[in-house]
């Protein structure tokens, strides 16, 4: 790792800094995407930079629900295919997903950058790079209102990591499931999705691959109760209170 010892006490903090500026280096991250990196790891350190019990639970939740789903769409975006490129493959071959690249800062040079890296760790189709597929959806404000018909257009569950809320309101309004991680339990993603991961997408994606492969040796019987039971909302207000009482200590 660089010039930071892995003695360092936060070095795993920093190895993953590293990792989303080798990103931008390469033109899969944007600026913005360093920004928006550094408001989530002001999050993660109230939560303790630690799975937490809720984002647990939200997790078994989002992979009983991507196991569930006709039509599931991983979303990429240039933050995480530097991150956890591996990991968002192995879970769409696990959950039998489509993944698509959707940009809120639209680039066709990022587009095709992003789609490599992936194919480059075994993604055999990625969507959302060809314009004979493209279309819009007229509610959201951003470049992000691209999609790929194939994918996003008939997906019946997405999984949008790191969003921003107006595409999650629009996906709801469009009758989607939207599950989604977000470090900020605030967001209006995270209020807005159906089941939101609070918790740090470097740990969120091998946890949710994790899941859903145990939980795919099970019954749909299971999967139903998993999402029966859960409640995103009081899952959301219990971190909410765990990261009030962290920082009163
Ligand atoms: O690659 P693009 O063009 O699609 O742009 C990507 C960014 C991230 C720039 C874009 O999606 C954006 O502007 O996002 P926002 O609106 O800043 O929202 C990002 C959210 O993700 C914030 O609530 C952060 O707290 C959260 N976040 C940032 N890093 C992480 C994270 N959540 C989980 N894990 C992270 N590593």
């Amino acid at each position: 790792m660089g010039k930071v010892s892995p003695r360092h006490p936060r070095a795993e903090s920093l190895r993953v800094r590293e990792q989303l500026v080798e990103g931008f280096k390469a033109g899969l991250v944007v600026p913005e995407g360093l920004a928006a990196h550094g408001r989530g790891e002001a999050f993660d350190y109230i939560l303790g930079e630690q799975t937490t019990k809720q984002a647990r639970r939200a997790t078994e939740a989002a992979a009983a629900m991507l196991l569930l789903a006709k039509h599931p769409v991983i979303s990429v975006n240039g933050n995480i295919a530097a991150l956890v490129p591996a990991k968002i493959v192995e879970l769409a071959k696990v959950a039998n997903a489509k993944i698509e690249v959707n940009l809120f800062h639209g680039s066709a040079r990022r587009e095709a950058a992003i789609a490599k890296r992936l194919r480059r760790h075994g993604a055999k189709e990625v969507l959302g790079t060809e314009r004979k597929f493209s279309t819009r959806i007229k509610e959201v404000h951003s470049d992000r209102r691209k999609i790929d018909r194939m994918g996003i257009g008939a997906a019946d569950v997405v999984l949008v990591p790191l969003e921003d809320g107006d595409r999650t309101e629009a996906l709801k309004r469009l009758g989607k499931r939207v599950i989604a991680i977000d470090l900020n339990p605030m967001s209006r993603t995270a209020r807005k999705a159906d089941v939101t991961m609070v918790d740090n997408i470097v740990r969120a994606l091998p946890l949710l691959v994790k899941r859903a492969k145990r939980l795919s040796r099970g019954s749909k019987t299971n999967l139903r109760e998993i999402i029966r039971s859960f409640d995103n909302k009081a899952n959301l207000r219990a971190t909410f209170r765990l990261m009030l009482n962290r920082l009163k200590k």
